[in-house]
């Protein structure tokens, strides 16, 4: 029992532990650091604010100096978007409805295309991003994805971009880690990309244990959990 006990915790701290000098992750050419939804409506202070989300945009700014490719994601909603509970009469943030591609969170009104909550964090300081994919743009559907929309029919035509460009080796950060970060995440391998996230350089909003079931699916779909310092600087 104590020596089970004792492997569980020694297998876990291993697990969560830093990676040795020598075997630190070097991103390569096919590597490529995906910037997801680090937008101001995220951010404290925002309609739909991450707790503690403003933490991550430090190590973010580090991990880009370590890659050459990176690619930013901003979720861009029209004004009266179907994802937003003020569309909805009688409904509030955090209900669920059901839209023909399924269930549908309800959120604060967010990130609307053109407003200040929808801009890039301006402290995030990634000159040499070389794409910008916006997402969720289409009025009756949602898109925590950067691939797939919600009716699972529509792509955003990352997956051909990054194909073209042979970038096939993806590390994910942003927010939120158990919504637009998971579902990227997941479509990204079912596309076939090698994907890894980088688990302090995400924040997740954690509504009826969504954070601990994104990590599961995850995980199960083959994505890896690293930390930040498991990158070569
Ligand atoms: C997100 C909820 C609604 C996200 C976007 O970026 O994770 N979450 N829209
Ligand atoms: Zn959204």
């Amino acid at each position: 029992q104590w020596l089970a006990g004792t492997a569980t915790l020694m297998a876990s701290a291993l697990a969560s532990s830093p990676l040795w000098a020598a075997d630190k992750i070097k991103p390569d050419a096919q590597s490529v650091l995906i910037v997801v939804d680090v937008q101001n409506c995220f951010l404290p202070g925002g309609s739909l604010a991450v707790k503690d989300g403003e933490q991550i945009i430090p190590l973010i700014n580090q991990l880009g100096k370590a890659f050459r490719h990176v690619v930013i994601t901003q979720d861009w909603h029209t004004q009266r978007h179907i994802s937003f509970a003020s569309s909805h009469p009688g409904k509030k943030p955090f209900d669920v409805v059901k839209l023909p591609y399924g269930d549908q969170v309800l959120w604060p009104d967010h990130c609307v295309q053109g407003t200040d909550g929808a801009a890039l964090a301006k402290d995030l300081d990634l000159p040499h991003a070389q794409l910008i994919i916006r997402k969720g743009f289409n009025n009756e559907v949602d898109s925590y994805s950067a691939f797939l929309e919600a009716d699972k029919k529509s792509s955003t035509g990352l997956a051909s971009y990054l194909k073209e460009r042979g970038l096939t080796k993806l590390f994910v950060v942003g927010l939120a880690t158990d919504f637009c970060v998971a579902w990227s995440a997941i479509d990204a391998r079912k596309a076939g990309l090698e994907v890894t996230v980088i688990e302090d350089a995400t924040r997740g909003i954690d509504a009826q244990g969504s954070l601990a079931k994104a990590w599961a699916d995850m995980l199960a779909a083959g994505v890896k959990r690293i930390q930040t310092a498991d990158i070569a600087a």
